[in-house]
């Protein structure tokens, strides 16, 4: 029987399990929170990038173009000198005009108008039908009169007189020291070429980027073939209602990241997609899981060793209480091999027991049995005898049956001293009766041993006065016969030797003459 309350196993089990889920709790938490630091950095970092294209790039652009553009409108307010320039057609006008040009790369051509609509343009166009019928009046970067202010301003995108390319102006209104209106300044930015400054900024994470107007309309973009498309999320631009900011679109499953430029009021909108942000987070949280495997391993094969360890100790222990040695290192081999022998002398100690008669220290009838059982299987040639005492009863009756018992033990005594050391064996066959098998041995040997045994017992002196006691025997040799043959013919012998008078042992089929000693 194996007692559950004896095994380590279970405490062992239960607390690792619990070392197991606490270390599956921190990793959970450790990852979580990772997980969200993970993403509020990429979040910051796309933030700032769009930050960048707005402020960095496409503002500083447009800063210089604004400088510029101040500078000239004070130029061409002095005097008559924008007056000079459109009207009188000099060379030196365009050539002035020419010389600013060079300067921002990312303006395609300048218009300079006056209030009435004469105008000048640079480069030059052809003088044709087209740009006969041409006023400046109609475009959308001309300043009438009332419109004027100190500032700056951009157009939205229309398409040029000139190229039909769609265009966005900054103009200015040129407004002389004296506060009169001389006319317009306009500068016609090339967007494909400031987009091309876009094509050399590298991107945090995979995803596009590009700057948009009010109204949703790509202005600059790295692909100047999309240029002046409304972009995908167009309908958004409503939500975009503060200087920086970033939403999810669930749809697309995309980040879009926008900041807004203060002139003009477009935006640099920055969309990554979220399996991108996804796949990034999952290659850091791997790292941790991969950690807490490794632990989780390592717990667990700290477990198995305790558990083998507790096992070790424990047999150790055992080993000490059993032998009483607590230096020794116990070897399985040396245990098992005790354990076994211990084993054996317990078995061989209960067939003893199941085979020896308590009160005369013979063996019994079971033993008798199965030894004369054996013997006959095997074909051994042997003799029996069978012994009775003689007058058992009448002893029993006036000694009683605790004398009677000491008498049995007795006569069994003598007869093992006689028998034991040629190591043949006595039965008591029932009550008052013995039997002896004598293997190998010829009938005058057997006959000589219980004769010798007879004898000590007829001359024994005992303790109760009066008390004689003898024996009769019948002996006689197997002759392949069955059992109850046999000793049904010894037994006619020892019925011969109560015949004859008692205390004599008479051979099977022995002639009444052949008494083997004189009675009592
Ligand atoms: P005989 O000489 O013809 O053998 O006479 P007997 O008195 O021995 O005859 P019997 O065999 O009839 O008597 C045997 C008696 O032995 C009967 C029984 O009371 C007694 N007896 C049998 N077993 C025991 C025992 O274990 N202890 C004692 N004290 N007496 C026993
Ligand atoms: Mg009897
Ligand atoms: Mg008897």
């Amino acid at each position: 029987m194996h007692s559950r309350k004896l095994s380590f196993t279970t405490p062992i089990l239960l607390s690792f399990t619990g070392i197991f889920l606490c270390l599956a709790v921190i990793a959970a938490l450790v990852t979580l929170s990772q997980r969200k630091d993970i993403t509020d950095n990429y979040h910051k970092v796309n933030q700032t990038f769009t930050h960048n294209i707005a402020v960095n790039y496409t503002e500083a652009v447009f800063q210089e173009n604004d400088y510029i553009l101040n500078q000239a409108a004070a130029y061409f307010s002095r005097y008559n000198r924008l007056d000079n320039a459109v009207n009188l057609a000099s060379p030196e006008g365009l050539q002035s005009l020419m010389q600013l040009l060079r300067l921002m790369p990312s303006v395609s051509s300048i218009s300079l108008a006056d209030p009435q609509g004469h105008y000048l343009r640079a480069p030059a166009v052809f003088a044709s039908e087209e740009s006969q019928r041409y006023d400046a009046k109609t475009r959308p970067w001309f300043v009438h009169q009332a419109e004027a202010t100190a500032f700056s301003q951009y157009t939205g995108v229309y398409d040029d007189y000139f190229t039909h390319h769609p265009t966005v102006t900054v103009y200015k209104p040129v407004v002389s020291p004296e506060g009169t209106l001389k006319g317009t300044l306009a500068f016609h930015l090339d967007l494909a070429s400031i987009s091309h400054g876009l094509r050399t900024m590298q991107s945090p994470m995979q995803g596009e980027f590009f700057v948009v107007d009010r109204s949703g309309r790509v202005m600059l973009h790295p692909d100047t073939g999309v240029l002046f498309a409304p972009f995908s999320q167009q309908s958004r631009m409503k939500e975009m209602n503060s200087g920086e900011g970033m939403f999810h679109d669930t749809q697309r499953n995309s980040w879009l990241y926008y900041s807004s430029l203060t002139i003009p009021d477009w935006f640099a909108i920055y969309i990554v997609p979220g399996n991108t942000l996804e796949n990034l987070l999952r290659d850091e949280t791997l790292v941790v899981v991969w950690g807490f495997g490794a632990a989780a391993l390592i717990v667990l094969l700290f477990g198995l060793y305790l558990r083998y360890a507790s096992r070790t100790v424990l047999m150790n222990i055992l080993n000490a209480i059993k032998t009483g040695d607590v230096q020794q290192t116990p070897k399985l081999e040396a245990m098992l091999s005790k354990a076994i022998a211990t084993n054996k002398e317990r078995e061989q100690a209960w067939v003893r027991q199941a085979t020896m008669d308590a009160l005369t220290n013979c063996k019994n009838r079971r033993a008798f049995d199965n030894d004369i059982a054996a013997l006959m299987n095997n074909h051994q040639p042997f003799a029996l005898a069978m012994v009775d005492i003689d007058n058992f009863k009448s002893i029993n009756d006036t000694w009683g049956h605790l004398s009677g018992d000491i008498v049995l033990r007795n006569v069994a005594r003598e007869g093992l001293q006689v028998l034991q050391p040629k190591h043949i064996s006595l039965y008591r066959y029932g009550g008052e009766e013995f039997a002896v098998i004598f293997p190998q041995q010829n009938l005058p040997e057997a006959r000589q041993m219980l004769e010798q045994w007879r004898m000590q017992v007829a001359s024994r002196d005992w303790r109760e006065e009066g008390l004689f006691v003898t024996f009769s025997g019948g002996l006689g040799e197997w002759r392949m016969e069955s059992l109850e043959q046999l000793v049904s013919g010894v037994d006619a012998a020892l019925y011969q030797a109560k015949q004859q008078g008692k205390n004599q042992i008479v051979l099977r089929n022995e002639s009444l003459s052949s008494r083997s000693s004189t009675s009592l």
